[in-house]
């Protein structure tokens, strides 16, 4: 086979899968969670699969699934389909023509680095460079209806083995919810995120959280707040992560250059892709700032692209990357992603992603399905 790769049809399937329990964040709440898988195929026959983790309205970012779908055909796939490449990071220079839409672009590059990772017989780790054999898991837990709820989804977490919590918070979450919390659990690794929940003049809220020993608060303000970040981080004690505000490596060096925050968590479809969060990654690493993948309640399929991301040694931070049984009645990878003893086992046999994807389990949640070929 020769290393030029030529993409001949892209499928794109709408996937709705009920999630075990609504997650509420502080300005939505998502019980179906609709996606589209996404399958790419060259001009050996060889496949790669990918997924685009927009919802379906914009409240997290500005991308939602219909504009994903919209971007995709009508740029990105001609963009692809264009001419050969012979890396996915092709794929992702490729796409800069194409300004944002980050979420649009990471699922079609996600499928070709696993078709990359097919066609070379090596698993995704192992390409990018990954150190680890095993990851740290940690779970996101969102708003619950009482405090008492609370308490309980996380110890059920603990006693899963999950090594770090994140609950989500609002102005409406009072601080004795917090005595309340490290009571219980005196010494747990707690995360909370705001969704961009508070503005500046709540600083006397997110300042009395010190005592609380948190990690991090991620994202207390709006996303595109760069100075605001930085002055209150400038008076915060506790080390803010930005989530929403970093979309792309430019932002993360915007953010870190005037000290916006000490830590990041990275998504790859938040960014763009693979490509894109491995140089934040690597960014990071020399500026000695921790980093953590986070999470889009996604299908095995992410999940897959994010174990082998969260190899990298700058992952220093157990990352929202959870057992497909805590989001999924049945993922519609072949085998679930399993957390034993805190931890998911990287895939370093297999070839790409390293999951399967059952094709009779997407059939039954498909909706709609289009395919695109040259
Ligand atoms: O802010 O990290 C977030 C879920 C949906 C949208 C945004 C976020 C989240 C989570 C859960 O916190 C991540 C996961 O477990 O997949
Ligand atoms: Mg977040």
């Amino acid at each position: 086979m020769t290393n030029q790769i030529r993409i001949k049809q892209v499928a794109l399937y709408a996937v709705t899968m009920r999630l075990i329990s609504p997650f509420k964040t502080s300005l939505a709440t998502i019980e179906d969670r609709n996606l589209t898988i996404i399958k790419v195929t060259d001009q050996d026959g060889v496949s790669g699969w990918g997924e685009c983790v927009a919802f379906d309205t914009p409240w997290y970012t500005e991308e939602t699934q219909t504009t994903c779908l919209y971007m995709m055909k009508q740029f990105l796939i001609p963009l692809l389909m264009q001419n050969s490449f012979t890396h996915p990071a092709d794929v992702a220079d490729r796409f800069r023509v194409v300004r944002k839409n980050p979420m649009a672009k990471a699922g079609l590059e996600a499928a070709v680095w696993d078709l990359y990772g097919q066609r070379i017989h090596k698993p995704l780790a192992s390409m990018i460079g990954g150190t680890r054999a095993k990851i740290d898991a940690g779970i996101s837990i969102g708003l619950q209806q009482s405090e008492s709820d609370l308490i309980e989804t996380i110890d059920i977490a603990v006693k899963a083995g999950y090594k770090r919590v994140k609950i989500k918070i609002n102005r409406d979450v009072p601080l004795s919810l917090f005595d309340r919390i490290r009571t219980v659990f005196p010494s747990l690794p707690l995360i909370v995120d705001a969704n961009a929940a508070f503005s500046l003049g709540d600083i006397h809220y997110l300042q009395a959280l010190a005592p609380y020993n948190l990690l991090m608060i991620e994202q207390p303000l709006a996303t595109d707040s760069f100075v605001d970040y930085a002055r209150l981080q400038a008076k915060l004690a506790t080390p803010i992560c930005l989530d929403e505000t970093i979309q792309s490596l430019t932002d993360a060096i915007n953010a870190l250059e005037i000290g916006a925050c000490r830590v990041i968590n990275i998504k790859p479809a938040r960014v763009g892709g693979l490509t894109e969060a491995i140089q934040i990654h690597d960014y990071c690493y020399k500026r000695q700032i921790p980093v953590w993948c986070g999470g889009m309640l996604e299908s095995g399929v992410s999940r897959a692209l994010n174990i082998a991301l969260a190899s990298l040694p700058n992952f220093t931070i157990p990352g929202d990357i959870s057992s497909s049984s805590r989001y999924w009645q049945a993922d519609i990878t072949s085998r679930p992603v399993e957390v034993s003893d805190g931890q998911i086992e990287v895939p370093l046999d297999g070839s790409g992603l390293g999951f399967d994807i059952d094709e009779n389990r997407l059939k039954h949640h498909t909706v709609a399905m289009e395919i695109v070929s040259s």
